[in-house]
Parts: structure tokens; sequence; C-alpha cells
């Protein structure tokens, strides 16, 4: 395309991180017109470094029609933010701007489905060698890893300088400086409950502690963090461990085991552990639950059965490998460890510190791009 000699030229940059301290920082004392400057150039050379990568994978991906769409709204963003490019930075142009970039953001609401689509056609279209799975397990990732970082910077811009949103009292654009965990599995909960309660499926109770090393905060855990991030891992884990207790016990168990939720604070590390009694999961089978591909297949029981109308309770199934991605993109952890025959563990695994909370961001590389997902040189340094 015509874009293709700006995809080469905003490569040749490398990704900026930020963490969450920068950003808190700058939401407190940072202007428009640096955010502006910051963001015309960033957002170019985080979509230029995925537009590389998509010349490594299996071209015949690119030609589904649902990744052409993508590919399609994907230059219609970037041809808009390139046309700031030159552009003076009076106020007309930061409104401007931010419009820009609240459009973008609506535009690009629906990707994964429209991703999980194109992989599904894919399938369709013929057989899929183990290679190219590991191959696209490892692009995919890449790819909605950068689109975390770029929906981040973009919510950030619109909600410090756009005036769209009901500005929260407490929070620092998407950051908040206290946020309570707990509070966020309660609300996380809720959630799931009403989800099931609407396809007349059972919810097991929740049972959420905290514990601490800092003396000060024993009544209430709190981190700088973003909630909405912890809210969406949260969110998926519990529906697996609520979803897999009721099919452990049965839909007319008069009682459930509860899922139980800590949340602990070290010096380094905020845990939230979930741990449930749904019967476990073979451990040849966990690596699965995060593979696309896997999730993609057709599925003979659960996830699509639970309602009868097809709105699934586990989402597109895209859920478990993004809710990791989420966990990973501030240099956190996702992991799960389960007893076949008992149940699952589920361990987030936080920065406590804001500053070492550091965007983890894919880097093209030719030589780097293999189908392993070990990390190497093709992710940023913090
Ligand atoms: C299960 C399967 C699973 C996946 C993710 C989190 C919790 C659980 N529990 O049985």
């Amino acid at each position: 395309s015509s874009l293709a000699k700006h995809f080469d030229t905003y490569s040749k940059f490398q990704p900026t991180p930020v963490t969450v301290k920068s950003l808190i920082d700058f939401a407190v004392d940072g202007d428009m017109k640096q955010s502006y400057k910051f963001l015309r150039v960033e957002l170019l050379v985080r979509w230029s470094h995925m537009r590389k990568e998509m010349n490594l994978i299996p071209g015949r991906l690119l030609e589904m029609p649902s990744f052409k769409l993508a590919n399609s709204l994907y230059d219609q963003s970037f041809t808009e933010v390139l046309a700031f490019k030159d552009a003076e930075p009076d106020a007309t142009t930061l409104r401007k701007f931010t419009e820009t970039l609240v459009d973008i953001r609506r535009r690009h609401a629906n990707i994964v489905p429209t991703l999980a689509r194109a992989y599904m056609e894919l399938d369709k279209a013929g057989p899929i060698d183990l290679i190219e799975k590991n191959r696209l397990q490892y692009f995919y990732d890449r790819f909605f890893m950068n689109r975390i970082g770029i929906r981040t910077l973009i919510y950030q811009h619109t909600l410090l300088f756009g005036n769209e949103f009901p500005q929260h009292p407490q929070q620092a654009g998407i950051i908040d400086p206290y946020c309570d965990v707990a509070g966020v599995v309660r609300d996380a909960y809720a959630t799931a409950k009403i989800l099931f309660e609407k396809s007349s499926y059972p919810v097991p109770p929740v049972e959420i502690s905290t514990h601490t090393v800092h003396e000060n905060e024993k009544d209430r855990v709190t981190i700088v963090y973003i909630p909405a991030h912890i809210y969406h891992i949260v969110f998926e884990l519990l529906k697996n461990s609520l979803r897999a207790t009721v099919e452990r016990h049965g839909q007319d168990a008069k009682q459930y085991p509860p899922v139980k939720v800590r949340i602990v604070k070290g010096h380094e590390d905020l845990t939230i552990q979930i741990a449930d009694r749904g019967g476990g999961v073979p451990r040849s089978k966990i690596s699965e639950l995060f593979h696309y591909m896997y999730s993609t297949a057709p599925k003979p029981n659960s996830d699509f059965a639970i309602d009868g109308k097809g709105t699934p309770i586990a989402g597109l199934g895209y859920g478990l490998p993004i809710a990791r991605l989420y966990a990973k993109y501030f240099q956190g952890n996702l992991a799960l460890s389960s007893v076949e025959g008992l149940g699952t563990w589920a361990y987030i695994s936080i920065k406590a510190a804001a500053e070492n909370a550091s965007e983890l961001l894919p880097i093209f590389s030719k030589i780097r791009y293999s189908y392993t997902t070990k990390k190497g040189s093709d992710w940023t340094k913090k």
C-alpha cells in the first residue's frame, strides 16, 4: 500500500515504554501539547512494528476477509494520525487530535473478535500446520499486547484532555493511585454473578481476603494501577473458576465450595490468588487454555451451552490469553496451576511499585522472529 514507506520509516524507531509512575506524573503536571507531540509519533511507531511483523506470519491469514477488514481500519487510523505530522500544536489542532483519538478508539473496539474471526476463516480455508499455529500464536500475543499499550495511551490522553468522559474523582485518567483491589474483585464477581443468573446458571460463593506486609495499610490493600486491567483479568478468571465449580458439583447442587480469592501485597509483588474446587485441569491441557486456535475451535460442551442462545459466558474464547497479556503488560504475570481431580489455582502477579510497572512491548525483529514465546530482545527492556 501507499503507506508501506511510512511503515518502513517509523518501524526504525523503537517504541518508548511508559511506566505507571510516568503516567501518573504526567497526569499531574504534563500538558496536552507534550502528550500530542509524543503520541503523534509513538502511535505510528507502534503500529508500524506490527505491520512489519505481518510480513513474517503465514501469508494466507493476511488474505482472510476479517483480517483485511482489520488492516483497513489500521490503515485509516494510521493515515489520520500521520496527517498531524507537521501540524503546529495550536488549540484547534490539539482539539482535533483528541477527537481523532476518540474516533480511533471506537473504530478499533471490536478488533479482537474480528481477528478471532480471521483465525476461524483461515481454519476453514485449509489445514494449519503446527509451525504455522505457533507463529500465529506468537503473532496474536504480540499484536494484542501492542493493542493494549496503544489503547492505554489513547485512553489516558482522551481522559485527561478530552471532555466526553465523566471524570472519576479519585483517578488520574485511567490510573487509580489508591486502587482498592478487593473492591475491584467484588465488582468483577458481581458482574459475573449477573451474567450467570441471566443464563439461569447457579453462582458459587466467593471469599475474599486481604493480606499485606505493610503495617500501615492493614484494612485496605491498595495499589497504584489501572483498575480496568485488574477487573478484566479477575473477571475472566472468576468466570472460569465459577463455571468449573458448577460443572464439577452439578447444576442442582445444594451448595458449592467457595472460590477463594487472596489478595497479598508484598514488597515487590501484589498477588491475587484465585483458588477453585472445580476439579482441575490435566497438566497437558493447561497451555492449551492460552492458545488462540484452541479457543477458536468449536467446543463440545460448556462455553456455548450455558444459555442456549450462543451468548457465551466465556466470551469468544480469547479471554484467558488476553487476560494474561493484561497481566504481563506492566511486567506482571498470570499463571495457572492445577491439581487434576481437585481444583485450579490462578495467580495474578502485579508489580507493587508504580516505577517498576513498565510496559512490555513487542519490537519488530526479523532475526528474533520465531515460533517460541520466549522472551528475547524482541521485547522492550525496562
Ligand atoms: C478451571 C479451569 C480454569 C481456567 C482458568 C482459571 C480457573 C480455572 N478453573 O477448572
